[in-house]
C-alpha cells in the first residue's frame, strides 16, 4: 500500500492520459454470462484488454468495436516500474470508471496467466472504501478507504485475497469535474 503515491500534479496529468484512453477505446459496461450488467464501466490499454459479456470473461486482443487497445500510457507504467520493481512488464491495464452509485463484488483476479506476477492498481477521484478478505471465501474481512492517488500492490501472498469495493464516496474529491471514481489495475495478462 502506498497512500498518497501521485502528487495532484501526477493525478492530473494521468487523468489527461486516461481520457485520451477512453477516447480511443471506450468505456464499456460488462455484462456476466447471465446478462447482468456490472455497475463499473470499464476499457483497456495494453497488448490484451478484459472483457466480460454474455460469452463470459476473458483477455481479449481487441475493444469490442475491433479496434486495437491503445498502448499503456507511460504515466501509468512508470508506477508499475517503481513499485513492482523486478516483475515482467505488463501487458494490460484495465481502466474502472465508478459513477458514484457502482460497486463492485467480492472476488479474486486470477485469469492471468502466472499468478506470480502482482496487480498494481491506482485510485482517482471520489474516495472508495475497499474490502479485503482471504484466499479462501468468507471468513473476517478488512476495509480500507482508497483515496486519490493511492497506489496498492497485491502481489505474492495477498495476491488470491477476494477484494471489492463497497462503496464510493460522492464529493470527497475533486480531481475528475464530476463525482465519481477511476481506477486503474496493471497486469501481466499473458
Ligand atoms: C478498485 N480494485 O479499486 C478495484 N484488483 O476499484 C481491484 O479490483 C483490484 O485494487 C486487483 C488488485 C488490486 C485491486
Ligand atoms: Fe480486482
Amino acid at each position: 500500500m502506498w497512500p498518497g503515491y501521485l502528487d495532484r500534479a501526477a493525478q492530473e496529468a494521468m487523468v489527461g492520459d486516461l481520457r485520451a484512453v477512453i477516447a480511443a477505446a471506450p468505456l464499456v459496461r460488462p455484462v456476466t454470462r447471465r446478462g447482468q450488467a456490472l455497475s463499473v464501466r470499464m476499457t483497456s490499454a495494453g497488448e490484451v484488454g478484459w472483457v466480460s459479456d454474455r460469452r463470459g470473461y476473458r483477455y481479449e486482443d481487441r475493444h469490442p468495436s475491433g479496434v486495437a487497445w491503445p498502448p499503456i500510457p507511460a504515466s501509468v507504467r512508470a508506477v508499475w516500474d517503481a513499485v513492482a520493481p523486478g516483475a515482467a512488464a505488463p501487458d494490460s491495464c484495465l481502466v474502472n470508471w465508478y459513477a458514484p452509485d457502482a460497486r463492485m463484488g467480492m472476488h479474486q483476479d486470477r485469469d492471468e496467466a502466472d499468478l506470480g506476477q502482482p496487480v498494481v492498481s491506482i485510485s482517482l477521484g471520489d474516495d472508495a472504501r475497499f474490502r479485503i478478505g482471504n484466499v479462501e471465501r468468507g471468513g473476517p474481512t478488512q476495509s480500507v478507504v482508497l483515496r486519490s492517488g493511492d497506489v496498492v500492490v497485491m502481489g505474492g501472498a495477498a495476491r488470491l485475497r477476494h477484494h471489492g469495493i463497497d462503496l464510493i464516496v460522492p464529493g470527497t474529491g475533486d480531481l475528475l469535474g464530476a463525482p465519481g471514481r477511476i481506477n486503474v489495475t496493471l497486469r501481466v495478462a499473458r
